[in-house]
């Protein structure tokens, strides 16, 4: 329920799954993989699959054309009335491919203007496109942050491109985590919910997380959801961190743990694929295919 948000809070986050753990069993979100290119090189991403800042590595989705997912969105929003948000989160980064992704939002902003839009990024370009990330009405996006410490970013990121230029090592991670911290206090100053997203990878920045988690209370995050990383062998190697274990459900349990009371705590991320639709947790996105809505009216 709405506990002691702010009313205005409450309006936002009511009918949003993610953003609410009472709303994720009655309204549904949709994805829309608009988004192809990364600006980054996570050592955990396997570029085959979806973006793993907010989705199951693994899982190929079909990608589309504004113009498609547009017409995708109406036919969802017909077919289920409990989908409430729209989100772009990839397969990689939509603000890698801000002219594909502003232009999704536009179309459907125009056509289905009652359906909130929702964003994922790594958080790199963010600095750059918050004032048009507010001119489209985005009420919800979230970063995905995994260290606030160079040393730790450079065994994470092997390197940014960034300015025209490619970065690696210390000084690529010093960029990222500058431009995340950044792009989150210029939302949180314009009134957009942030939420968190951090993956736990053991003997990396599984400790260092606690201090990821104070860092972005301070700047203004509303929600911080610590996923676990799924290494899935059996479906490809990922870029650089071959042999590297997930944690187990306790250890990601007592990491929450220890983050909650400082910052609310998201504990129902189902880990969506990138054209994922339905309740969290279910997954209709074979009933909507390309080809399926191409031929729907
Ligand atoms: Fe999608 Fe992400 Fe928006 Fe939700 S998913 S872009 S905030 S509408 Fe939700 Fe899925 Fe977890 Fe993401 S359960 S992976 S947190
Ligand atoms: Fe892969 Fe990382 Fe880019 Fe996502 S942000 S597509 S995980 S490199």
């Amino acid at each position: 329920g709405q506990g002691d948000l702010a009313p205005e809070i409450w309006e936002k986050v009511k009918n949003h799954p993610c953003y609410s753990e009472e709303a994720h069993h009655h309204y549904a979100r949709m994805h829309v993989a608009v988004a192809p290119a990364c600006n980054i090189q996570c050592n955990y991403c396997n570029r085959k699959y979806d973006c793993a800042n907010e989705s199951r590595p693994g899982v190929v989705s079909e990608k589309l054309t504004p113009e498609q997912a547009a017409k995708k969105v109406l036919a969802v929003a017909s077919t289920i009335p409990q989908m409430t948000v729209l989100g772009i989160a990839g397969p990689g980064d939509p603000l890698a491919n801000p002219e594909k992704t502003f232009k999704t939002f536009q179309l459907i902003s125009e056509t289905a203007p009652d359906i909130k839009l929702c964003l994922s990024t790594n958080g790199l370009a963010l600095p750059d496109h918050v004032d048009t990330i507010k001119a489209f009405n985005v009420d919800h996006v979230t970063i995905t942050i995994n260290m606030v410490d160079p040393d730790i970013g450079a065994e994470i990121y092997p390197w940014v491109f960034f300015n025209h230029k490619r970065y690696t090592g210390r000084d690529a991670a010093k960029i990222l985590t500058e431009r995340q911290l950044q792009g989150l206090e210029m939302l949180t100053e314009r009134g957009i919910l942030c939420k968190v997203n951090s993956v736990m990878i053991p003997g990396v920045n599984d400790a260092h997380l606690v201090e990821v988690n104070k860092a972005v209370k301070s700047r203004g995050a509303f929600l911080h959801n610590i996923m676990p990383l799924i290494s899935a062998p059996e479906h490809g190697t990922v870029f650089g961190l071959n042999g590297q274990r997930g944690p187990t459900a306790q250890e990601l349990k007592a990491l929450q743990d220890s983050c909650e009371g400082e910052m609310n705590m998201m504990r129902h991320c189902r880990q969506c694929r990138a054209d994922a639709v339905g309740l969290l947790g279910e997954d209709r996105s074979a009933e909507f295919t390309t080809e399926k809505i191409m031929t729907m009216d």
